[in-house]
């Protein structure tokens, strides 16, 4: 028979346990609710340690960063607890910091802010296997996510919003939504993602020599003075695609750029077989799609409303299907209206839904989602 002790300790344990730990945990699961926790937590992680980080803003005083691997069997792992909204904020960081930098493979990271960064909030460096997932990079003094450094390979970037990011030193030179830049390693996706306000580019691969593929993005307001800057220099392509001297045939599929100061899709003087396929330009300030110089194959691309044309193209260009090639008609938009494209995401992390930009076609254009 159980003594009443022992009865009355177990109920004092399991309430405890319920109020702190509503999973049981493994070994390896780490919940954390102050910044100090976190710091350690990212800090002491090990192949197959959980991170999970309880709702809450978090400031910390120096950037959050590891070196150390998980594997492909068993990641490293950082993440909200459950479904609690999850916000890392850079302005207790001194000035020049990142928020979190990873030089480390097979991480995977998901359902976190990371705001107001004094310079880039996010810097990936020479990572292999790392997973983002429902990720935000928000209102940073440069840009929101980046992948760099030779060895970048096989990581994937999905359902990630990249906005509001601007870098005052360089009059906004510098701050795109995602940067995949100086570097080299194959594999590499971004998928879902909305890179949009930000004061260069949207997506910017300047000097990265191996292939990236971006798919069901949205890329637009890039480039725009919203900063009062009297000597503002952004440049606002939607999809920058190169640069440096690199050639490399990135890909890009249904995907859309839209009200960005710059062209649409642009080369950026990288002369590869860039390839681009169901992809929407549409206002964008200068061309819609600009490879003149490039071998770029252009397939099934719908131009529309663009400043400069809809096309810039050099010789070397494969063009097929798109809507400045002959015999192709425009389909109409079912709506120019983009309200609907800031709406929050659905609860998978999709893009939200739109009729913005669609044209029910199954031959042209990007689906937008
Ligand atoms: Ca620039
Ligand atoms: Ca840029």
């Amino acid at each position: 028979m159980r003594s009443i002790r022992n009865v009355l300790a177990a109920s004092a344990v399991a309430a405890v346990g319920l109020a702190l730990l509503p999973a049981p945990a493994s070994a390896a699961t780490v919940v954390v609710s102050t910044v100090t926790d976190l710091t350690n937590a990212i800090k002491n992680a090990t192949a197959g340690t959980v991170i999970q980080v309880r709702g809450g803003t978090y400031y910390p005083t120096a950037t959050l960063q590891s070196t150390v691997n998980g594997t492909s069997g068993s990641p490293i792992t950082l993440t909200a607890y459950g479904s609690e909204s999850v916000k890392i904020s850079g302005t207790s960081l001194p000035s020049g910091s990142w928020i979190f930098k990873l030089t480390a493979d097979y991480w995977n990271v998901s359902n976190l802010t990371f705001q107001n960064s004094p310079d880039s909030a996010v810097v990936c460096q020479s990572c292999i296997g790392t997973t983002w997932n429902n990720i935000k990079t928000i209102n940073g003094g440069d840009s929101g996510f980046t992948l760099t450094g030779d060895g970048t390979s096989n990581n994937t970037v999905k359902n990630i919003d990249s906005y509001g990011n601007y870098d005052a030193a360089e009059h906004g030179e510098n701050a795109d939504g995602i940067a995949v830049k100086f570097g080299s390693g194959t594999g590499n996706l971004i998928t879902g993602a909305r890179v949009y306000n930000n004061s260069d580019d949207g997506i910017d691969l300047w000097s990265f020599s191996s292939p990236v593929t971006i798919e069901h993005t949205w890329s637009f307001g890039n480039g725009k003075n919203r900063w009062s800057d009297s000597a503002f220099a952004g440049d606002g392509n939607g999809y920058k695609l190169g640069g440096d001297g690199e050639t490399v045939a990135h890909v890009v599929n249904n995907s859309a750029a839209w009200d960005n100061t710059g062209n649409g899709f642009t080369e950026n003087s990288n002369k590869g077989a860039i390839v681009i396929n169901r992809t929407t330009a549409y206002a964008n300030g200068n061309w819609g799609y600009y490879f003149a110089t490039s071998a770029a194959k252009l397939g099934k691309n719908l131009a529309v409303g663009n400043g400069s044309g809809l096309v810039n193209k050099g010789s070397s260009v494969v063009s097929s299907g798109n809507n400045w090639d002959s015999g192709i008609s425009t389909p109409s938009f079912v709506s120019t209206d983009a309200t609907t494209t800031y709406n929050a995401r659905s609860s998978s992390g999709t893009l939200p839904a739109t009729t913005f930009l669609t044209t029910g076609s199954s031959t042209i254009g990007a689906t937008m989602n």
